[in-house]
């Protein structure tokens, strides 16, 4: 109990400094549209993806306790159903949908994170709904049943871009179980393109279960190595890399006496089924939500500092070059004056002239030449400044290695279009306090979040008691303090 509270309290000190701090800037310069807490605000998620009947709402069952989603052989469910938790009933009241809610409700409540998915239209509002469950397993977290992958033709039938789709939900679950089954090992390229494509790759490796599930339909073990190995064969082959992921092995249990049977007589008496594993993996969502806020966080301070790094090399670039461009008019125009000057002395209708008029007559066009410099060929001269600096956009930055360059590529246009609409023209002093304000959140805010999960981990059963009641700042007996006295 401590521990999840432990766990929340600095889930919400996190979301705070997002809110308070990143998402002003990035509102303010149009980094983002919408805080940028919307999508990380809400509770712990978990997502499960698979091709069709590989046994994704027989999991979701199984950890829930009961049939909450509809299951069968051919392809059942054609919704995204999230399934999250409702503590308005008794606790002894038995384990039920108490309430469900339609896409178009969840896409236009700001209090769920999916605002963001209304882009894939009306088809896909029809096909993702909300249910409340009264079971104890989403205490912490809310899961995410999706339709199955069909085969790419089918695919395009749906009527929205079931890719995207789950890009997007991917990007904002906190851990990803891929299902797979013995009768479709193969079909593992559409789902890992779309989580390659959205995730970050840091985090992948941390957020994604790979999960060969069913696997008591082997005929015997040697059909259980062939699929095991096509499968390793295919997610090597799309990831393009030699080590494998770890691939949990699960079936079912409810039907515990047939499999009972199955199993003594068969292979699976030597395999262990990683359900278990795989259920206390999931209840470790709050836990992976931490990395992600620390990632989350990581990201957009890098590209938010990036963007006003860069914005801030233009302003100096503008300053210098107005410093110079001021220098050359002065030179130029005393150049001028002096030239009158000296052919006002020698020219023969002006020779002769008293060398004081000659003076203010030279000053004059000294002074007409600056003016002329200030309201016309300034501006053409910073015109021509400006174009070539857009042009040459990436001369604002330097891009010294592969995580400069990525953070680079995500705000490049957003630098561009500040440029263009502002023209250049805005405070430096106003830009480098966003500055320091975003990159003391990077610096800090996640390291300040990877030390605490450190400090957790290392901690033993006893200690980790002591240890959140001290964080918490509860007594003895597990009350909070009072820390005014
Ligand atoms: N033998 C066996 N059958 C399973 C297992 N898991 C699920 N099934 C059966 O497989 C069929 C499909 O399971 P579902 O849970 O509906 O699969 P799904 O992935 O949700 O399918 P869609 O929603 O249609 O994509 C059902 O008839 C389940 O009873 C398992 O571990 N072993
Ligand atoms: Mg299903």
């Amino acid at each position: 109990m401590y521990r999840d509270n432990y766990i929340k309290a600095l889930r919400s000190e996190m979301l705070e400094m997002v809110a308070e701090q990143l998402t002003p800037v990035a509102l303010r310069y149009g980094y983002s549209n919408v805080p940028l807490e919307t999508t990380i605000k809400w509770r712990p998620q978990v997502l499960v993806l698979g091709g069709y009947s590989s046994g994704k709402s027989t999991l979701i069952n199984d950890f829930l306790g009961t049939e909450i989603q509809a299951t069968g052989q051919a392809p059942t469910d054609d919704s995204f159903t999230i399934i999250t938790y409702d503590d308005t009933l008794p606790e002894d009241e038995p384990v039920q949908v108490t309430e469900s809610r339609d896409g178009k409700f969840l896409l236009n409540d700001s209090e769920y994170p999916f605002e963001m998915l209304k882009k894939h239209g009306q088809r896909f509002a029809a096909h993702f709904r909300l249910k409340k469950v009264n079971s104890p397993f989403l205490k912490n977290l809310a899961i995410i049943d999706t339709p199955g992958m069909l085969d790419s033709i089918t695919e395009r039938d749906r009527g929205y871009d079931y890719q995207e789709v789950i890009g997007d939900l991917a990007q904002i679950a906190d851990l990803v179980l891929v299902l797979f089954d013995p009768h479709k090992a193969g079909t593992v390229r559409e789902i890992h393109t779309s989580l390659r494509e959205t995730l970050p790759a840091r985090t992948f490796e941390d957020r994604v279960l790979f999960v060969l599930n069913r696997i008591d339909e082997c005929a015997s073990m040697i059909d259980l190595l062939r699929v095991y190995g096509t499968l390793c064969w295919n997610l090597s082959q799309i990831t393009g890399r030699k080590d494998i992921p770890m691939i949990h092995l699960s079936y079912s249990l409810k039907d515990n006496k047939e499999i009972s049977k199955k199993k003594e007589m068969s292979y699976l008496s030597h395999l262990e089924n990683q359900r278990e594993e795989l259920k206390k993996a999931v209840q470790q969502a709050p836990r992976y939500r931490l990395d992600n806020l620390a990632a989350f966080v990581e990201t957009h301070g890098e590209r938010l500092a990036h963007f006003l790094e860069a914005l801030i090399s233009y302003r100096k670039r503008a300053r210098k070059f107005g410093f110079n461009a001021f220098l050359i008019a002065l030179v130029g125009s005393l150049i001028l004056g002096g030239g009158a000057f000296l052919l006002a002395l020698i020219a023969p209708p002006l020779a002769g002239m008293d060398i004081m008029i000659t003076s203010l007559a030279a000053g004059g066009v000294s002074l007409l030449g600056f003016v002329l410099w200030a309201t016309t060929l300034r501006r053409l001269f910073y015109k021509r400044f400006h174009r070539k600096a857009l042009k040459n956009i990436s001369n604002l930055t330097s891009l010294f290695n592969q995580t400069r360059k990525d953070s680079w590529e995500a705000v490049r246009e957003l630098v561009l279009n500040h440029l263009r609409s502002t023209n250049g023209r805005f405070s430096l002093r106003d830009v480098r306090r966003d500055f320091s304000i975003v990159w003391q959140v990077y610096e800090r805010g996640s390291q300040e979040i990877r030390d605490a999960l450190k400090e957790l981990e290392g901690l033993s059963a006893e200690e980790e008691e002591e240890f959140f009641k001290a964080r918490l700042n509860l007594d003895d007996q597990g009350n909070p303090m009072d820390m005014t006295a």
